[in-house]
């Protein structure tokens, strides 16, 4: 808190200015306390966030998970001292003492905002570009829960979408996939504020970016505004009076800022943007801003007090909501349970009787087929269920019959064409399981999940319940080679700490998929599924496919439950350990066939199961159609491992597994070798 005696003097300047100069000295005094971090651009944008957050936005910060407020995105993850301190600012749970504390270990204002970490941040940001496709996100699971649920005179469901986004932020590819994606799907409650300082780490702009940004983003079919000087309060304000009329057309309000705004050396320069401005510098910035005071972290009681009547406002807003939901209880009582539940993210009751069993009589199916029906006799019990597909609809079976097409005339429907756009989609599906009563799901071909990834490493690290359906998951696809078939993707997905990837074996590994995947609700999971049909597992004879919750478990066992060699697999070459397991057990070989749809449900389990399945001591024989990396802590140091380390192939599928040695024979050969060795 400030000192009292120097706040009488304060009034150096206008409120507004000096509760916009307390954003710009408590990011200067941050970063130089931490030696680390951003300052500039936290300077330079702090009039955006100060009319956001005291004027405009429908906030709480009191309760910054109140379904109906505005979202906030920082899309420019790195200038996070301008969130930090807005947030304290007005009042979140957010400290002074957390300030002084940024980028430490364990602390609240870690170097880039992260999802449940620090309360107020909508969304993990730093890697540049994310924050957009996160912000059409929400502003898209928006427009579509307000479709489902709010009904005359009762708009529940009813906020904007804000977000800034910096040149770096608009340099990425993904930020255009998202924007071009939300001028055509029309999402009139989205604005954006682009930070036009023509400065990045490497210099000026003029290096290596002249593009015309509002100029795309008119052709992308985005409102777009200029306001010349960023400082001009009410320019601002009008633009941003004029992006909240516009209702059919996303905005972009084109900023133009200064980075290090006043600082007298630093100003308008590279060296603004990514270290402390100095001591020195400070002082000298400080006077320039005619600040009342040298003291570091030095918070103007009246700037304080004229931030903190956000929480007044905030509460008043929230608690008009309140009243709203109540009278929507009253007029629409089982809608507004409906609501409450999809918020909260719980599940409908009886979902998984929906789930189907497949029989015998389903004959030879592929894995994305049975994904295909599993979904469709899903969607009307899972309402909260939006799917789509990177324009692979018909491959990626993602569209169950039920499913009308997302669009700016249906926002209720829930099947979306994402186009060609696999990294915006998983940016977008991002944002709208975070702003909460979706479940996201989106298709593409597993070999461009090396599209999505940025994205999906972010679902992993906020915990974000989406579901992503990789088909064509392997040389198995056959004819379109080498350019299609997955190699390092599984391995690479299996890497990334919390994502959880499955590769069934038959149908009934997928209806068991996707009932975790539903059921998990603190991080993505990605289906790998076949091109090609399957053959029939009969449970009655083998394992239950329930084991795949387990992530491992036995098909097949030996005659005594003591197999000398254990065959492992996932996917579509469970079918050649079976195969291999009957002709080793006809040899005399015992052996046992395990399935492992998923390394991370199995490496999750407790020991004693885990030994249960891969008993200590026995010989282990895994195949995957893939690049064997992460198998091997699997097989052991003695195990063997029919993987592939090289590309694909352009050929009828089976002629390749034969070409590559992934063959009944090969696992034979191998797995007798290690039983009598
Ligand atoms: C995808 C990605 N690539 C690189 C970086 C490293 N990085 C952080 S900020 C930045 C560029 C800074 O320029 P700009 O976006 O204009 O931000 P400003 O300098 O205005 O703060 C870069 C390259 C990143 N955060 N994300």
């Amino acid at each position: 808190m400030s000192d009292p005696t120097t706040s009488a003097t304060a009034v150096a300047s206008s409120l507004d200015e000096l509760c916009i100069n307390t954003i710009r000295t408590l990011a200067m005094d941050a970063v130089q306390k931490a030696d680390s971090g951003h300052p500039g651009t936290p300077m330079a944008l702090a009039p955006i966030a100060y009319l956001l957050f005291t004027r405009h936005m429908h906030h709480n910060p009191a309760d910054p998970t109140w379904p109906n407020r505005d979202r906030f995105v920082l899309s420019a993850g790195h200038a996070s001292m301008l969130l930090y301190s807005t947030l304290y600012l007005s009042g979140y749970d957010v400290s002074l003492e957390d300030l002084k504390q940024f980028r430490q270990w364990q602390s609240k204002t870690p170097g880039h905002p992260e999802y449940g970490h620090t309360p107020g941040v909508e969304t993990t940001t730093g890697p540049l570009g994310q924050g957009v496709a996160n912000a059409v996100g929400f502003a898209m699971a928006e427009s579509h829960l307000a479709a489902v649920f709010n009904r005359d005179g009762h708009n529940i469901v009813d906020h904007y979408t804000y977000f800034i986004c910096s040149d770096g932020d608009l340099m990425e590819g993904v930020s255009h996939e998202a924007s071009s994606f939300a001028g055509h799907y029309k999402f009139g409650k989205l604005i954006g504020f682009y930070d036009d300082n023509r400065i990045t780490i490497d210099g000026s702009t003029d290096l290596t970016y002249t593009d015309d940004a509002g100029k795309r983003f008119e052709a992308y079919g985005w409102h777009v505004l200029h306001v010349e000087d960023v400082n001009d309060l009410d320019a601002l304000d009008s633009a941003i009076e004029a992006a909240k009329a516009e209702t059919e057309r996303a905005t972009m309000i084109v900023c133009r800022t200064h980075i290090g705004f006043g600082s007298p050396n630093k100003q308008d320069t590279a060296k603004a943007h990514g270290e402390a401005l100095g001591v020195e510098e400070i002082k000298l910035t400080k006077r320039n801003l005619g600040w009342p005071s040298e003291e570091a972290f030095f918070v103007p009681d009246e700037a304080l007090a004229h931030w903190r009547k956000a929480r007044d406002r905030g509460a008043a807003l929230h608690e008009g909501w309140r009243r709203q939901l109540i009278a929507y209880a009253k007029a629409h009582p089982d809608l507004a349970k409906e609501f409450g539940r999809r918020m909260q993210g719980d599940l409908p009751a009886g979902w998984e009787s929906a789930i189907p069993t497949f029989t015998k009589e389903n004959g030879n199916i592929a894995s994305r087929a049975a994904s295909g029906l599993v979904l469709g006799a899903l969607v009307d019990k899972v309402p909260e269920l939006i799917g789509g597909s990177a324009d692979l609809t018909p491959s990626n079976n993602t569209q169950p019959k039920a499913f009308k097409e997302f669009s700016p005339d249906d926002r209720a429907s829930r099947y979306v064409h994402y186009g060609i756009r696999e990294h915006g989609m998983a940016g977008i599906m991002n944002g709208l399981a975070l702003h909460g009563g979706i479940i996201p799901y989106g298709g593409t071909f597993l070999i461009f999940s090396d599209y999505m990834r940025p994205s999906q490493r972010l679902a992993a690290l906020m915990h974000q319940r989406v579901i992503y359906v990789f088909t064509h998951d392997s040389i198995g696809l056959g004819e379109d080679g080498p350019t299609h078939q997955p190699i390092e993707q599984l391995t690479a997905l299996r890497a990334i700490p919390g994502f959880t990837m499955i590769r069934p074996a038959d149908a009934s590994e997928t209806a068991e998929a996707w009932r975790f995947a539903l059921k998990h609700k603190t991080g993505p999971v990605a289906l790998a599924l076949t091109r090609q049909k399957l053959g029939f597992i009969d449970r009655e004879k083998h394992g239950s496919a329930t084991g795949l919750a387990k992530g491992a478990y036995v098909l097949a066992d030996a005659p005594n439950g003591k197999p000398d060699v254990v065959l492992i697999s996932s996917g579509s070459e469970v079918a050649l350990i079976l195969e291999a397991h009957t002709r080793l057990t006809d040899q005399g070989v015992s052996a046992r066939a395990v399935s492992m749809p998923s390394h991370e449900l199995f490496a999750a389990q407790p020991a004693e199961y885990r030994e249960k399945v891969l008993p200590k001591g026995t010989r282990r024989v895994a195949i995957e159609a893939a690049h064997p990396m992460s198998w091997y802590r699997w097989v052991g140091s003695e195990g063997v491992i029919l993987g592939i380390d090289r590309f694909g192939a352009s050929a009828p599928y089976a002629d390749i597994y034969k070409g590559l040695g992934l063959t009944v024979d090969k696992l034979v050969e191998a797995a007798t070798r290690l039983a009598r060795s």
